[in-house]
């Protein structure tokens, strides 16, 4: 088919500085940052307003596990000490109005086209300019290109046989509709058990007639710590910004950690000291599950030996399993929801609400794929080896091509016509998540082989766009063409990007997470994010900023 090279100008895009596919927070935040330092920016979005992954995920339940005065922008003072949360961990809603504040305190709308998918991302070489072509048949250029693109925003929707041929709904958590969904006096089917999955799951069978849960993979999750804001605690964070900040970015995660002392009663403050820095392997069988019983499951996560040791991994997999076994009635449910196989750590922690009491309900039932796989989808349900189950209503919680499935999507060509996909046929090779070779100008953010989803998002998005604000700003101060990596960087890094992770739950035996790519039939088995710490990261990306960038090639 002929190339549209229809080209679609505005006013201000001769002068265009960066294009910026996507509005999510990075694409926000880039859009202020990049004004700031006189750089003229235009965002393309696919969604009709801003949010990124807050904007599609609404499915009930949908909630952030980072608290909100941790997860949110660092960038103003002002909208820190304006902006209210109602819960410590805000639902989705409470986010997306937050996104809808800063889009209009920031006057961010007007740099951004909705509505608008973008097809291709093409290098054109000659003129060292990037080519973005959209699908309305629209095309924009500017020197520089960054991909906000985000890391879980391209929904997974495995090929199970027969699904064309169910004729009830079908949705996808990453997608729901904006339109409400009413689920009252339906049966649901719904396959996953992911965070989406545990989240959506209590909600649903709270609506539905009936709920059939198709469970491939049992997860080890806990109760989220889910509590309104109470003023005095929101005040205290307040008055410790600046500190709580800073901390953010020496904290491995991108998280403070702060507790409020002032604000908390003293016996609370007891409670919230879960045991942190406890042995599991130096305690009793006794004092392990008196621990559990006193502070909650969740404590589990606080054993500080279960992250590198495998023996105390198991001891607490165990205990974990003991635990389902004394909250859900039925002995076989019971079974059918423990996770083996893998370990705590292996996967991001899932939290929850009500999740294993909603297999106590008689609305509620359990497929368990292991004993009874799939066979197929029918017009009206799902065929396992023993049974056929009836719904009306047939929702994918399957998760998302993570990290490396947005910008693989978005069909992006470098330097002599070589495409990422290429580049990157056998895993991601980037240099610090924020760029690759022979892709001159083309930043990323949040990456594969940068923090991104073991960090504190918006931490980890505002350090990037800061990082690439400066580097655009330091070419164009200068009159310099082009920047991109030294193959030599990106080998380093991903060889130490790999060394970091190995000897982690996240590699263990029997471990198969998004974080490895291994939910995608065919995708390289790499782990992808940086699991070194977001200290020891931004180190060596000030480290290259200081010294005029020299894992990079600049080019006059
Ligand atoms: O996706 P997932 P998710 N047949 O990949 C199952 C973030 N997030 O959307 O494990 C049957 O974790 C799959 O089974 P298995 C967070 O970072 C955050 O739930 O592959 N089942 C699994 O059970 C999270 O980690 C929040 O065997 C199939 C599920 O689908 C990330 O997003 C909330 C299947 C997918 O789980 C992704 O979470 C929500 C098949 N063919 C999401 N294919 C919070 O902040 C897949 N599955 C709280």
């Amino acid at each position: 088919m002929a190339k549209d090279t229809r080209h679609t100008r505005d006013a201000a895009e001769d002068t265009l500085d960066v294009l910026v596919v996507g509005a999510g927070f990075a694409g926000m935040y880039a859009i202020h940052r990049f004004r700031e330092l006189d750089l003229n920016v235009k965002v393309i979005e696919a969604g009709s307003d801003v949010g990124g992954t807050w904007y599609w995920n609404r499915y009930p339940g949908a909630r952030c596990d980072v608290p909100s005065l941790e997860y949110s922008f660092g960038f103003s003072k002002e909208l820190e000490q304006d902006w209210h949360w109602p819960e410590v961990f805000s639902a989705q809603k409470d986010i997306l109005r937050y996104a809808d504040h800063v889009a209009e305190r920031f006057d961010l709308r007007r740099s951004i086209q909705f509505n608008t998918r973008v097809t291709s991302v093409e290098y054109l070489e000659e003129d060292n300019r990037w080519r973005i072509t959209t699908d309305k048949g629209e095309t924009f250029e500017a020197p520089c290109c960054v991909m906000a693109t985000g890391c879980l925003s391209v929904p997974n929707k495995p090929e199970l046989p027969g699904a064309e041929d169910f004729t009830g709904q079908t949705l996808h958590t990453g997608l729901w509709p904006k339109e409400p969904v009413d689920l009252s006096g339906k049966r649901v089917g719904i396959i996953g058990t992911g965070s989406s999955g545990v989240q959506v799951i209590p909600e649903l069978a709270r609506q539905a007639q009936h709920l059939t849960v198709f469970q491939r993979t049992p997860v080890y999750t806990v109760p989220a710590n889910r509590k309104p804001m109470r003023g005095a605690v929101e005040q205290e964070f307040k008055d410790n910004y600046p500190q709580i900040r800073e901390s953010q970015w020496n904290n491995q995660g991108g998280v403070s950690n702060f507790r409020p002392v002032k604000s908390v009663a003293p016996d609370r403050a007891r409670y919230l000291n879960r045991g942190e820095g406890l042995k599991i392997k130096s305690m009793t069988p006794d004092e392990r599950r008196r621990q559990l019983d006193d502070r909650g499951l969740e404590s589990i996560l606080s054993f500080s030996d279960i992250y590198a040791d495998l023996e105390a991994n198991e001891i607490a997999n165990e205990l974990f399993r003991d635990k389902i076994r004394s909250m859900i009635n039925d002995p076989e449910v019971a079974e059918g929801l423990m996770p083996r196989g893998f370990g705590i750590g292996c996967k991001r922690q899932v939290l929850d609400r009500d999740y294993f009491d909603t297999f106590n309900r008689d609305d509620v039932t359990l497929v368990d794929l292991r004993s009874s796989p799939l066979e197929t989808i029918t017009e009206t349900g799902i065929r396992t080896s023993t049974e056929h189950h009836e719904f009306d209503v047939l929702i994918y919680a399957t998760g998302f091509d993570a990290m490396t499935g947005a910008l693989l999507k978005a069909n992006i060509t470098g330097r002599n016509g070589q495409s990422l996909r290429d580049k990157w046929e056998h895993g991601p090779v980037a240099y610090l998540g924020l760029q690759m070779h022979g892709f001159p100008n083309l930043f990323t953010v949040t990456g594969p082989g940068s923090p991104s989803v073991l960090c504190n998002m918006l931490v980890a998005i505002e350090q990037h766009v800061n990082w690439i604000g400066d580097c655009i700003a330091y070419l164009k101060a200068r009159n310099l063409a082009t920047i991109e990596p030294r193959p030599e960087s990106e080998l380093e890094w991903i060889g130490h990007v790999n060394d970091v992770a190995e000897g982690t739950m996240f590699t263990s035996p029997g471990c198969n997470s998004w974080y490895l790519g291994a939910n995608i039939p065919g995708k390289p088995r790499i782990f992808m994010p940086y699991v070194g710490g977001f200290p020891r990261y931004r180190e060596r990306c000030e480290f290259e900023a200081s010294r005029d960038y020299p894992g990079f090639q600049i080019n006059a």
